[in-house]
């Protein structure tokens, strides 16, 4: 795969086009950064920019995770200690999931969010930035509980971060985007570079195709389930065969075959028994959505399978997690 492909590869949106070719021109050693709040355990939303995050080791640049412990705390997931246990359990599980371990870097926040030159910045930053703005840059973010100053604040800090750490390319879900927005105005107002960002897609929801998929409300997959718990998740996910143009209705299904499954393994084989036609297998997405729209692929099938990919990229982590808490 030509390598501005196989950066953008399931990108929902580039940021901008022009300026990550140039960085496909010449991707090595380039610094390329996701930033998480340590909450719960890594989850299929975690795992769409992780999956991202893979893609960019192979085309050869250099990934920072950022374990944005003085961001969950401004976004009231705990007190430090908490936060910080969570995030070398998060660490853990990224590495079982297959970032590159002598190819990661993980920072915490706090390692340079609290110097003296980072909060110098902020302070300007908090000079220059509308409330309206950084509340509306944070309204995806945090939900409708962006009242709390700690709230404006974060932002403005992710922002500074794509500086402090030194970046070539911010990447993020769609929600972050802006976020990203505000740093791409903001950081030349400081003297600093614009930087380009790469936003991956929000899943639906499992069970209703609809919204997002969050852990907070609704179903979401996550390395704490155990194999029997996932295939009960994906049995009951929504699954309609042929999508009807009149509804914004998403395929759950077909969307994590899409941005889990392909990217992760060469050929995906569904198993089916020689009287129902027998194995399919599969290079690309887009023929097994086209079986399962002609009615080829049967919905059930296609779930059975899907779960079974899914155990398989959990399971290293799920293995980590149960070695941590024993
Ligand atoms: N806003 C992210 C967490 C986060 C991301 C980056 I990129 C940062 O520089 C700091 C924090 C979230 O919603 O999880």
């Amino acid at each position: 795969m030509d390598t501005y492909d196989l950066i953008t590869r399931n990108a929902e949106e580039v940021v901008t086009e022009e300026e990550v070719r140039e960085l496909a021109d010449d991707p090595d050693g380039k610094r390329v950064y996701v930033g998480y709040e340590p909450s719960g355990v890594l989850h299929l939303g975690h795992l769409l920019t992780a999956n991202k995050l893979i893609d960019l080791q192979e085309a050869g640049m250099e990934v920072v995770v950022l374990l944005a412990d003085v961001h969950a705390y401004l976004n009231g997931k705990g007190t430090f200690e908490e936060i910080r246990e969570t995030a070398e359990q998060m660490k853990a599980q990224f590495i079982a999931y297959g970032l590159e371990e002598d190819n990661t870097e993980f920072v915490y926040g706090s390692e340079f969010q609290l110097d003296e030159e980072y909060t110098l910045d902020l302070q300007e930053l908090q000079v220059s930035t509308t409330l309206n703005r950084a509340q509306r840059a944070m309204a995806e973010i945090a939900g409708n509980e962006t009242a709390k100053v700690s709230h404006v604040v974060y932002p403005l800090m992710q922002t500074l971060d794509i500086e402090y750490l030194d970046l070539d390319l911010a990447v993020g879900g769609l929600d972050q985007r802006k976020v990203h927005m505000l740093a791409r105005e903001e950081l030349p107002e400081l003297g600093y570079d614009v930087r380009p960002a790469l936003h991956t897609p929000i899943v639906a929801d499992l069970t209703s195709g609809e919204g997002k998929m969050s852990s907070s409300e609704g179903v979401t997959i996550s390395m704490e389930d155990s194999t029997e718990e996932l295939e009960e998740k994906v049995n009951s996910a929504f699954c309609p065969p042929t999508r009807d143009p009149e509804d914004d209705l998403e395929n759950p299904v077909l969307e994590l075959f899409e941005y889990h499954v392909f990217p992760r393994f060469e050929e995906i084989v569904v198993e089916r028994p020689e009287k129902y036609g027998g194995d399919l297998t599969y290079e690309e997405y887009e023929t097994l959505a086209e079986d399962l729209e002609s009615g080829e692929l049967h919905p059930a099938d296609a779930k059975s399978t899907l779960a079974t990919y899914l155990d398989e990229l959990i399971e290293p982590g799920r293995e980590k997690l149960r070695e941590i808490r024993d």
